[in-house]
């Protein structure tokens, strides 16, 4: 068999792929017939692919290369790593240095008394971790059935069983009979879609209370927590109403249920603070964190517990555990990209210059005859697509068809802006430059402008009615 190497022909290339590369959230039989897109290597916020086009890379990989691409020191101190300690378990009474250091860091970085880490893999198996977590802390503190998780609609926290449990996707729901037991689902505080007439910060208001309102209705003594991202990411940057976190907050207070931050895209410095749970100023006692934690150089995530909950869960022994928990490779990799962050003062970037800067052009873009709001966080930002200027009535057509025509325009433009429904969004690497956020915002309009034309001609520039 031949060595396959950057240099082979992109069709041979994907002739292979295809025979025998499963692609996720991907329907195989089509992407065989298109041939899928191959990168080849990748320096700052810039990919190449295996024609030689450069794209502007504005998802940041999925929501994670954080610190950008091509970046020695990580590679240095992985190689380093892999020739000291390439593995050992924190199993049985172990642990060794990279897994103490990135614990001790975490617990620094992370806001009030979470200071306790489980180590997991990614963003999905933390919080399967989690589940067990908040059962367990309520087995533990003689409740045990209190057992019930409150997850919101179109939220997204992973791929596993439990991750898609959690998850509102009722597509992903479909696939393996879930969700699981024991979890139940209030609406997203998505105005621009679902608040008909009312005043968004009333609708804010309203969605927060579903959650009073779904636990009154369990039962306060069957539910154990509730989870959220702070800003909705691959449900398509939803941002909520001002009103609503807070409202959030004094509920999981008055109600004692165990709140549960999602912080896999919003963490590390996406909002322009560290977290997102300070961004909106709440208080989780559990805060799930993966992709940004290594800014996607090597696979991590984890579970930042608070006192209260590391001190219940402490005294029991918690039969649950991965084999690269704490992976001494990833740990280091982890350790090195905060380090950066630190010393190159990324967040305060984002807070003060990469975000404010693409805030006003990404807003600029609600000009443009087919967008509707644009919505923007630190450096995760959306907008919707409309059929109708001054109108919140989404297309006729099928919801996804013009935001897939709007993002194969931005393809062609080496632009990665991805769709969600009718929505675009974008999070790109949180080092980006000035200068490149003006060529993102060149691309992403001509890309508007293409699409626009495109939808026009095929007739479906049009609103349901
Ligand atoms: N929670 C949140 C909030 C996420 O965004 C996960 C958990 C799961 O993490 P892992 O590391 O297990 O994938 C995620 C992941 C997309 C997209 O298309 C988003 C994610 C993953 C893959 C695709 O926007 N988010």
């Amino acid at each position: 068999m031949n060595k396959i190497t950057n240099h082979m022909p992109t069709e041979e290339l994907q002739a292979i792929d295809a025979a025998h590369h499963m692609h996720p959230f991907t329907t195989n039989d089509e992407l065989s017939q298109k041939g899928a897109r191959i990168i080849t290597r990748a320096d700052g916020v810039t990919l190449t692919d295996s024609e030689g086009n450069k794209i502007l890379d504005a998802m940041a990989g999925l929501w994670c290369v954080n610190i950008g691409y091509g970046r020695d020191e990580l590679a240095d101190v992985a190689a380093r790593q892999m020739r000291e300690l390439p593995y050992y378990n924190t199993f049985f009474m172990t642990t060794h240095v990279p897994g103490i250091a990135l614990a001790q860091k975490l617990a620094e970085l992370a806001p009030g008394d979470l200071n306790h880490v489980f180590f997991a893999n990614g963003g999905s198996d933390a919080n399967d971790t989690n589940i067990r977590m908040v059962r367990t802390y309520w087995a533990e503190k003689g409740q045990p059935e209190r057992d019930v998780i409150i997850s919101r609609w179109n939220a997204y926290h992973g791929s596993t069983i439990g991750g898609t449990s959690l998850g509102g996707m009722k597509g992903m729901h479909g696939q393996g009979s879930l969700p699981i037991p024991g979890i139940e689902f209030i609406d997203q505080p998505h105005w621009w879609a679902e608040g008909g007439d009312t005043d968004p910060e009333e609708f804010g208001l309203e969605r927060a209370r579903q959650l009073e309102a779904k636990i009154l209705e369990v039962g306060q003594d069957k539910v154990a927590a509730f989870i959220a991202e702070p800003v909705q990411g691959a449900g398509g940057v939803i941002v909520a109403p001002d009103s609503y976190w807070p409202e959030i907050q004094r509920i999981c207070d008055k109600y004692d249920i165990l709140l549960i931050a999602d912080e896999v895209i919003c963490g590390f410095g996406r909002t322009g603070e560290w977290f997102g749970s300070e961004y909106y100023d709440i208080k989780p006692d559990i805060m799930t964190v993966a992709k940004g934690l290594s800014s996607g150089y090597a696979p991590i995530g984890a579970s930042i517990v608070n006192d209260k909950v590391a001190k219940v869960l402490d005294a029991c022994e918690f039969n649950h555990g991965y084999t690269y928990s704490g992976h001494p490779v990833a740990c280091a990799v982890a350790l090195e990209n905060l380090r950066i962050m630190e010393e190159e003062g990324v967040v305060n970037h984002v807070k003060n210059v990469a975000g404010p800067y693409l805030a006003e052009k990404w807003h600029s873009l609600a000009d443009h005859p087919m967008v509707g709001e644009t919505k923007i966080v630190g450096l995760m930002a959306s907008l919707a697509l409309v059929p109708e200027k001054g109108s919140r009535a989404p297309f006729a057509s099928d919801a996804g068809t013009i935001g897939f025509m709007t993002r194969e325009r931005c393809f062609a433009n080496n632009l990665i802006m991805r769709h969600v429904g009718d929505r675009m969004i974008i999070a790109p690497p949180l080092v980006i430059t000035t200068e490149e956020i003006d060529v993102l915002i060149e691309r992403a309009r001509k890309s508007l402008d293409e699409a626009y034309e495109n939808v026009k001609a095929a007739g479906l520039l049009v609103a349901a009615s």
